[in-house]
């Protein structure tokens, strides 16, 4: 018969989910492994390739740790609230709870005909009350430590999606989901206080097995210096101000002081500022600006002295000016800096500009008399000069002596904000807070909950900052938990990324209606072994849900603080023209249309092979065809496999092989190495007719489950034993045999095959030449190693010398 994808995978899907073969089992007896995908929001789009790329890597992954004795937990869901799910409903003038179901099905029926091995009877979606209740009972455990609070800051609001967003959400000064350029607006918001954990958010990244990449994108998201703080008095009053600085080496340097323009002083100090309008205006403008237009190096620095007020360098005692400038921002350290523009680029620019002292006092040429002249700021380190009796000091060693002279304090400061919780959305889980006139703010009781999303026909958000909820009037109104008055509910709702700060949790226990997941069915499977996602995550989720992790596990409801033990970015596959995959490209590849044609198997094998898991390659629609012919071939060779024949050693010792070489592969996720090793099997089973048998086929098929469940079950099952093959443990080999095994390699002098030699499997190219030249046959052939113009070894194979 010949190979029709269509009949057997629809057939295998279906008998596979009769079987409930892929059901999750709590076996205690057996070792667990919980692989997890980032659940996708369900867009209107549909899957595209890029999609399954990730969830192979897993499929396969989990398959094959299932063959090697493992429980495995492998589930799926749904982070369907949000703001991409309600601009798509928006946009569709649907309802988002309407367009939501309806993206599930499409997705879900995309995922199945892929033939993953997801244990459904786990799904989750966080827009279910049923789930949502737990995010919400998150929120209070967080509220009773003390870990979300109310705050009244300036936040970044964008006007086209009429909500504020957190830092996170941006893209430089833009909107990252629709590009707009963010303003600032004061407004009343939840935040949760990442900040207090962030010492430990950078301690723990140790223990993990992700990439370095990662690691580094968080620690700069978490940013910490190492500092100290230093009190500059100022002069005829009793007060002083305190400054953040990394570089106390510098303090003689300090020519001058800047306040960031919100600066508490200003207000204070008002009635001795003798140019106090120039101030305030300056003030008005700077707080229009964006932190990151504030921040950039490159443009012309803007600031304001505070005449008539000085401040005294508590090192060299001198009078130096008090200015404002917005490139201090109020929020980092303490809002003050010292100004040494000798040896800080932005201080440098500010001093050129309003003819500021500069005084150098680290020098790069110690203990040489002369100090170089400067033509902009010198930012390494050196000895001190003009520093007292700091004089010839090591820069590095005078940082903690000249911030203990002069009384200052060791301080780390970190970069990393408390995280913006409220969005003015509609489409979100309502914040379970209620407003009482005469209590404030009143948590709602735990036995209330969920608190319902009310249904609302106008959901649109509008301007004036209020949430679409604060139109379901009946809702709002309510009674105070504490007082009984009338009181009303908080309308904002929560970022979306709370949402998935826990859900890799509610797998283990998806239908508890008493807890978010019981302590006994986590410690089955958490933390996640392997978890595989994309890098556009490698800061907000991955650090949120280590957040959630801690505080859940102080609050001792987990019994692990890191959520994720490895993670792998998958990478990016782009279209055929090698662009972006996007609609206005025109370049989407659909999913559904390669399966039709080509069946899942050569889908999924294709996207193993396509390129390292982690890399970003334009879909081939040749390629995708080479790999389809592959297992054409599998499929017209089997049947002439199904008599028991007489192994060859030779022949066995090349299945030891690549069953070592796979499995290696899986373990690695080196997946398109993986299946090059199978065409390379099937290639020697085309060779050796007389070797290939029953024993021979089992062990390709075994091998091939993993990549192309269907195929491999459906041969099995007609030539093997009517068995699953996904229930096969996974092949076993003889360590010897590999080890041992030696291979002959032919030398070319100048084209002609003048001498052989055996050698280890995959030698590097380095012994291998080495051991050529030293060989007497072509020393004669080759008796003078400087003449040889090409060395050429095909790795296994072949050397070829040309002189
Ligand atoms: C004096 C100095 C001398 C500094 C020098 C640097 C070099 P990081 O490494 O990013 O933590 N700074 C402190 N608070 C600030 C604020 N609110 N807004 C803008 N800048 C601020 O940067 C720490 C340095 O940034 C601090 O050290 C301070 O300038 C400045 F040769 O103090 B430094
Ligand atoms: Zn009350």
């Amino acid at each position: 018969m010949k190979y029709n994808h269509r009949r057997i995978e629809k057939k295998w899907q279906k008998e596979w989910a009769r079987r409930g073969i892929y059901k999750t089992k709590e076996n205690h007896k057996k070792p667990k492994c919980y692989v997890l995908d980032m659940f996708p929001y369900p867009s209107g789009e549909g899957l595209h390739v890029g999609h399954p790329k990730g969830y192979i890597a897993t499929d396969i992954y989990s398959r094959f740790k299932t063959m090697n004795g493992f429980s495995i937990l492998h589930p799926m869901g749904w982070d369907a609230f949000g703001l991409p799910a309600e601009n798509f409903a928006i946009k569709h003038k649907v309802h988002p709870r309407i367009a939501v179901e309806k993206n599930i099905k499409r997705f879900k029926e995309q995922l199945s005909i892929l033939g993953f091995n997801y244990d459904w009877s786990r799904e989750i979606n966080t827009t279910d009350p049923s789930y949502y209740q737990w995010t919400q009972w998150i929120f209070l455990q967080l509220f009773k430590k003390g870990l979300a609070y109310e705050a009244y800051e300036p936040i970044n609001w964008c006007p086209s999606c009429q909500t504020g967003l957190a830092n996170e959400d941006l893209d430089g000064n833009q909107c990252e989901r629709c590009g707009t350029v963010v303003e600032k607006r004061q407004m009343r918001q939840w935040m949760l206080r990442i900040t207090k954990y962030a010492d430990r958010l950078l301690k723990d990244l140790k223990k993990l097995d992700w990439p370095e990449s990662i690691k580094e994108a968080q620690r700069n998201w978490i940013g910490r210096s190492e500092g100290a703080e230093i009190d500059f008095p100022i002069r005829h009053a009793q007060f002083s101000i305190k400054v953040f600085t990394t570089r106390p080496d510098t303090l003689f340097g300090a020519t001058y002081m800047v306040l960031a323009p919100e600066h508490k002083m200003v207000e204070k100090l008002k009635s001795q500022i003798s140019n106090i309008k120039e101030v305030e205006s300056y003030i008005k403008k700077a707080k229009s600006k964006t932190e990151l237009e504030r921040q950039q190096s490159e443009k012309d620095k803007t600031g304001v002295e505070l005449k008539g007020i000085r401040a005294i360098n508590p090192a060299t005692k001198e009078e130096v000016p008090i200015f404002i400038a917005d490139y201090v921002l109020a929020h980092y350290g303490v809002g003050a800096i010292m100004a040494v523009p000798a040896h800080d680029e932005r201080d440098w620019k500010f001093a050129k500009k309003f003819n500021l002292p500069i005084k150098m006092v680290i020098c790069p040429h110690y203990p040489a008399h002369t100090c170089p002249v400067l033509d902009r700021a010198y930012i390494g380190g050196g000895h001190l000069v003009a520093s007292g009796k700091f004089d010839g000091t090591d820069s590095e060693k005078a940082k903690d002596e000249i911030a203990a002279f002069v009384g200052g304090t060791k301080k780390s400061q970190y970069r990393l904000r408390d995280w913006v919780l409220s969005r003015q959305r509609y489409w979100g889980v309502p914040i379970p807070m209620i407003n009482c006139a005469s209590c404030g703010y009143q948590p709602v009781p735990e036995k209330e909950l969920p608190i319902q999303l009310p249904p609302l026909k106008d959901f649109m958000p509008t301007d004036d900052g209020r949430s679409p909820l604060a139109k379901a009037t009946s809702w709002v109104k309510t009674t105070c938990p504490k007082c009984r008055g009338p009181a009303e509910r908080e309308t904002d709702t929560m970022d979306t990324f709370v949402d998935s700060s826990w859900y890799f949790m509610r797998y283990a226990d998806p239908k508890n209606k008493k807890m978010f997941a019981s302590l006994e069915k986590m410690k089955k499977w958490l933390p996640v072994a392997l978890y595989v996602g994309g890098a556009e995550h490698n800061t907000m989720h991955l650090l949120y849900s280590r957040f959630f992790t801690k505080v859940l596990h102080d609050l001792g409801y987990v019994h692990f603080s890191e959520p994720f033990t490895a993670r792998r970015n998958h990478g990016i596959v782009l279209g055929p023209d090698g662009q972006k995959m996007s609609k206005s490209h025109g370049n989407v590849v659909d999913p559904d249309k390669e399966v039709a044609e080509y069946g899942a198997d050569t889908v999924r094998m294709y996207l193993a092979f396509m390129m390292p898991y982690d890399g970003t390659a334009p879909w081939d629609p040749k390629g995708i065809t080479g790999v389809h012919r592959f297992l054409h071939r599998i499929w017209n060779l089997a049947p002439q496999m199904t008599a028991h024949k007489k192994s060859t050693q030779e022949l066995d010792g090349i299945i030891a092989k690549t069953v070592k070489k796979v499995g290696d592969d899986i373990t690695g996720l080196r997946y398109n190495t993986a299946v090059s090793s199978l065409m390379i099997l099937l290639n020697e089973y085309e060779k050796h007719p007389l070797a290939r048998g029953k024993k021979e086929l089992a062990a390709l098929l075994t091998l091939l489950a993993p990549f192309a469940p269907h195929m491999a079950e459906e041969l099995w099952n007609a030539h093997i034993k009517k068995s699953s093959v996904h229930k096969e443990p996974w092949p076993a080999y003889d360590e010897e045999t590999i080890k041992n095994e030696k291979i002959t390699i032919a030398i070319q002098v100048n084209g002609k095959v003048r001498d052989t030699f055996e050698s280890e499997q995959d030698a590097p190219e380095k012994t291998v030449k080495k051991t050529v030249l030293a060989r007497p046959r072509i020393q004669a052939f080759v008796p003078d190693p400087a003449r040889i113009k090409k060395f050429i070894y095909v790795k296994n194979r072949i050397v070829n010398i040309v002189v």
